[in-house]
């Protein structure tokens, strides 16, 4: 096939997403195929398929498998056909919680034997990420240690926030152009930038009716959510498997 055929035609690209229960892979993947976050822990089973199609440099149109692979799996035994044909793997941990890095070796380790079994080529692309860098102030891991583990084992690096959708998309999506020797504009790598959401909690304490103790005997807390408008994707669609 020719190179201006393969350009026509749509590049598909499987990614897999794994680390440690809880450190919000499927919170990661809902920010980035539908603009969604849960504050809700519904841990997954086995793992969840979710498809989405991006658009890079206007006329390159991909569509991105993505595996949700819950963190139980990592002893279990169905990851080597979550990782089958798989392009780039997402190694993620939770910024607060160290055991989350730290287990990270463990599934390099993991990655590393199945990949064992592939040709170079077929070996993907790894990066590693770390989630919930909304909780800057309850980060458990330096930054150097982490910096240092991602030089050593050729990984980038990537902070993120599922939450306030910080870095979400364009991590992504930098890794998704890097696989195709896209290179983007600064233009296209600003419009995924997303808009951090603010959210508001008045502490100003509210007067105390006299009937409020016979309506609810909870104490009653005003909560103000000041939600920063935020930029859709345009011609980019999500649906789960
Ligand atoms: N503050 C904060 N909480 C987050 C963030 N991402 C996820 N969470 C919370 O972390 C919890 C776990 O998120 P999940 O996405 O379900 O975690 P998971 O890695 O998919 O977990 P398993 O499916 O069990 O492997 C949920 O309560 C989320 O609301 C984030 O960026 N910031
Ligand atoms: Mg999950």
């Amino acid at each position: 096939m020719s190179d201006s055929e393969d350009d026509c035609n749509e590049k598909r690209l499987n990614v897999a997403v794994l680390g440690e229960q809880n450190v919000g892979k499927t919170n990661l993947i809902k920010r980035f195929c539908h603009d969604d976050f849960s504050r809700i822990y519904v841990p997954t089973i086995g793992a969840d398929f979710y498809i989405k199609r991006v658009t890079l440099s206007r006329t390159k149109d991909v569509i991105v498998r993505i595996a949700d692979v819950s963190g139980l799996e990592m002893n279990g035994h169905m990851v080597s056909t979550y990782l089958f044909k798989t392009n780039i793997i997402l190694l993620v941990y939770d910024i607060t919680n160290m055991e989350s890095f730290n287990s990270l070796n463990v599934w390099l380790k993991k990655i590393n034997e199945i990949m064992n079994r592939y040709t170079e080529e077929e070996n993907p692309t790894i990066a590693v990420m770390g989630n919930k860098c909304d909780l800057e102030h309850k980060r458990a891991m330096r930054l150097h240690v982490i910096n240092q583990f991602a030089q050593e084992n050729n990984l980038t690096n990537f902070s993120v926030s599922a939450k306030t959708g910080e870095k979400v998309n364009s991590s992504f999506i930098e890794l998704i152009a890097a696989f195709f020797s896209i290179v983007l504009s600064d233009l296209e790598k600003d419009k995924e930038k997303s808009i951090i959401k603010a959210e508001l909690i008045s502490r100003t304490p509210q007067p105390i009716k006299q009937d409020s103790k016979r309506v609810s005997g909870k104490r009653k807390q005003s909560k103000l959510k000041n939600v920063v408008t935020k930029r859709k994707l345009n011609n980019q669609s999500c649906t789960i498997q």
